[in-house]
């Protein structure tokens, strides 16, 4: 259980609490230590045995550090599990809908004993909501469209989330007698930026049996986190857990791994066009094997790699099976050898303390420097973003200076004065031109005015001499709020004629440039940084998330400035490539 997921437990409890009325102390008590814990530094799991470090984290006391003793002792609260029996589980999918906190819940609740969404959708479509205290008719409209946007977005959930999720169910399902393999398949493999459901696959020699099978099924539904069970056979289990998410759990026999690996990994196009492939070769293709067409025998099932030889392919990524030539490439042996890990070299977009990043300078440069990038840099806000105490002129040359004399005392890491500079409403940039210049990079985001189109100001902000990278260029935020109106083709061609680089954020609630306009990128001979944005230390890991949105696009090394040595990007930053 990392510091988010026991911050998210206590946010919840603070919620049930105050559903249930109970006095206002005690609710923050749980508020405040949830945010606490969410910021910081290090890992409540590697501290909870020694009470005294725990203690001296502000905002938790004796009778919280007794909580998150049982929370790791026993998985999850008496006091939450107990709220949740006495209301119901759906109560905390009902506070996840925008405008629908703990005190109108408990309002409906206690007219009409309802706590779950479909319930109290019909609630207010019969005009049940608008005649309790406190309420209108406008609360009514207002809570109807809430809902409906919670439908819209809440079958999905960010990569990272449905990660955490996959990695605790499978620390879970290992545990199983006779199962020695889980892992996950469906899109979470192929590192889509969004997830509809957990595609779960388990193997192992309690699979071989229809007894063993029994058995782990009935271990797999006493998930602690399991909410509701949808549908259980004989070689399956598909189940909610507790944030929302459906996990679809299914059990292969050894023989048979390699084939459903393929299978469940899809995507459903690549599949259909593979099975294609194998029935002109007089095989058919399943979950379960690779077959001859004449008298169903197998001839590959074990691992996935057999079956692609076999069908005459190299060995395809799992993030390119989108049916989009990458079949015809494996043919040909001519697949990319895509971007990874460890060719990035620095991540050169993150805040600090001066604004609204959580660590110092020192701090993050430590933590970039411990995870063995070569070079980094600090960008932070401009005055623009008032809210995020940015940085004028004069405050701006004080920071360069700052991250320089850093520089200067920590070793084995280059760093770079940067900033993340507002691009104002007329594509002007936020700061004086002689500041930018001082810069050893300078990323032109736009922060406001949402609404408008915004080709004409970005086309403005790519123009001017001191920009070398466009910070997350479309501005959406995943699941909640969509790219600004822009036409790319415009940008990218600008982009490419000013040498100005295109970033690929790869915060998981951002993630854009998205697959689709990083390959239109890599067309228009745009080269591509790839950020973290981080806020915390704890955020510098993200940048995985953003290397399989780059593989996603089949882009390779080449295609990407951070993964050059520092002196050469330093070059890039200035229009040089
Ligand atoms: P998601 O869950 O919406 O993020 O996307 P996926 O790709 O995980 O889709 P899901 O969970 O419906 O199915 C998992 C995989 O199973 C899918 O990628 C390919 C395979 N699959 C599902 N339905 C079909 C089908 O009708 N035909 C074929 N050939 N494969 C399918
Ligand atoms: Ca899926
Ligand atoms: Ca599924
Ligand atoms: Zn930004």
């Amino acid at each position: 259980m990392d510091n988010k997921a026991i911050a998210n437990i206590l946010y919840e409890t603070a919620d049930l609490l105050e559903i249930d009325g109970q006095d206002s102390f005690r609710i923050r008590s749980y508020r405040n230590a949830a945010q606490a814990i969410e910021n910081h530094s290090q890992q409540i799991k590697e501290i909870i045995s020694e009470p005294k470090q725990v203690l001296a984290i502000a905002g938790i006391g004796k009778g919280m550090l007794q909580n998150l003793q049982e929370l790791f002792k026993d998985g999850q609260l008496a006091v939450q599990k107990q709220l949740l029996e006495k209301y119901h589980p759906s109560m905390l999918q009902l506070l996840k809908i925008q405008g629908l906190g703990p005190k109108t819940i408990a309002l409906i609740w206690s007219a009409y004993k309802v706590s779950d969404v479909d319930g109290v959708e019909k609630l207010a479509q019969e005009g049940k909501i608008r005649i309790l205290p406190r309420m209108g008719e406008k609360h009514e409209a207002k809570l109807l469209k809430a809902i409906a946007d919670y439908r819209r977005i809440s079958g999905r959930f960010l990569i990272d989330a449905a990660e955490t999720e996959a990695e605790k169910l499978t620390a879970y399902l290992e545990k199983c007698p006779g199962i020695d393999k889980v892992t996950p398949a469906g899109s979470l493999r192929r590192g889509r930026e969004s997830v509809g459901d957990l595609d779960i696959l388990v193997t192992g020699k309690a699979c071989a049996s229809e007894q063993g099978r029994q058995k782990a099924i009935a271990y797999a539904a006493q998930y602690p986190p399991l909410m509701d069970v949808i549908a259980s056979g004989d070689n399956k289990i598909s189940f909610h857990v507790r944030s929302g998410m459906q996990v679809d759990v299914r059990l292969l026999p050894p023989e048979s791994f390699g084939a459903a690996m393929q299978y469940f990994t899809g995507s459903k196009a690549h599949n259909v066009a593979l099975r294609q492939r194998a029935l002109k070769m007089g095989y058919t293709l399943n979950e379960y094997s690779l077959a001859t067409l004449e008298g169903e025998k197998p001839v590959a099932g074990k691992t996935e790699e057999e079956i692609y030889a076999k069908l005459k392919l190299d060995c395809i990524p799992p993030e390119m099976r989108e049916n989009l030539g990458e079949i015809d490439l494996a043919e040909k042996h001519a697949l990319p050898r895509l971007i990874e890990q460890k060719d990035i070299q620095g991540d050169v977009h993150m805040h600090t303390v001066e604004t609204d990043g959580k660590n110092t300078i020192e701090e993050m440069a430590r933590a970039a420097k411990a995870r063995g990038y070569k070079y980094m840099a600090i960008t932070d806000h401009s005055k623009n973003l008032a809210f995020a105490n940015g940085l004028d002129d004069k405050r701006a040359v004080e920071h360069i200076a700052r991250i320089r004399e850093a520089g200067k005392r920590i070793e084995g890491i280059t760093m770079f004065a940067g900033i993340e500079v507002d691009i104002l409403a007329d594509g002007e940039l936020d700061l004086s031109d002689d500041v930018l210049a001082q810069m050893d990079l300078v990323i032109a985001s736009i922060h406001t005015l949402f609404d408008q189109d915004q080709t004409e100001r970005l086309l403005k902000a790519i123009e001017n001499p001191n920009t070398s990278i466009i910070g997350h260029p479309t501005g959406r935020i995943q699941l909640r709020r969509d790219s600004y109106r822009l036409d790319m083709h415009a940008i990218l061609a600008a982009a490419t004629k000013h040498k100005v680089a295109m970033e690929l954020n790869a915060y998981p609630d951002r993630l854009d440039l998205n697959d689709v306009h990083l390959r239109q990128a890599k067309q228009a001979g745009v080269k591509i940084v790839i950020n973290t944005d981080s806020h915390h230390t704890s955020h510098l890991e993200k940048m995985r998330y953003g290397v399989l949105q780059a593989r996603r696009a089949w882009l390779t090394k080449d295609d990407v400035l951070n993964t050059l040595p520092a002196q050469k990007f330093a070059k890039a930053m200035k229009h040089a490539w």
